[in-house]
């Protein structure tokens, strides 16, 4: 059995997509974020020593990080149908865009979101370097995209459970207007039926809504 420990408004919610696409059996342990301070509650501290979502349970094992999770679900329950096979070329780029969706990109958009919630405005080296570095780095995945409906090898794989989570983000703060690649690569994901279950799923778990 596996259950997810998901939190509302996070990046459980690239595990919960995933769930959903692959139609195996799971159970959904959910937990709240704080409503002031936005953080986990202690109930996920008290799975996890880390207190961070997505962490899954399976085969009486506790997994974190969403990237080590996508890879390890795919490679259990979908490997041919959501990952290129390992000697092709697109294996690299899978792996490439894995990681540039939690490392890369993931910098600058948090960064953003917390000087907006530290008050830190109008500072020069800060707004210089994450408008820059958003930019630099959107502006790659926007010309990655063009065309396209999925990252690799034009068909769904673990790169695009682990972008949608960014895109989410992007999408909230308005971003993807001035990339319209992006834009249509996220309206192709969003249009999925499983991702469409997965956000019906957050929507009835999520209490803050
Ligand atoms: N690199 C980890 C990051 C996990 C993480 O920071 N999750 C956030 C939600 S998006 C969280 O649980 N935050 C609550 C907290 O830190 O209290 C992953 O990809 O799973």
């Amino acid at each position: 059995m596996i259950r997810l420990h998901h939190l509302n408004q996070s990046r459980s919610l690239r595990t919960l997509w995933l769930l959903e696409e692959l139609g195996i059996a799971y159970e959904i342990t959910s937990h709240q974020r704080d409503a002031k301070t936005h953080l986990a509650p202690d109930s996920l501290k008290a799975v996890h020593p880390l207190g961070k979502s997505p962490v899954i349970e399976m085969d009486g094992q506790l997994y974190s990080e969403s990237g080590a999770i996508t890879e390890l679900l795919i490679e259990r329950f979908a490997p041919e149908r959501l990952r290129p096979a390992i000697d092709s070329s697109d294996y690299g780029y899978y792996l490439q865009w894995i990681h540039f969706a939690e490392s890369s990109l993931m910098l600058p958009l948090l960064l953003e979101l917390f000087t907006k919630k530290a008050g830190v405005a109008d500072n020069e080296f800060l707004d210089g370097y994450i408008g820059a570095e958003k930019h630099r780095l959107l502006s790659y995945l926007n010309d990655e995209v063009e065309g396209k409906s999925f990252i690799v090898g034009n068909r769904l794989s673990g790169a695009d459970f682990m972008l949608s989570f960014d895109l989410i983000m992007l999408a909230k703060r308005e971003a993807l207007e001035d990339y319209p690649h992006i834009k249509q690569y996220a309206l192709q994901l969003t249009s999925l039926d499983s991702y469409q279950r997965s956000m019906r799923l957050e929507a009835n778990y999520d209490q803050s809504i």
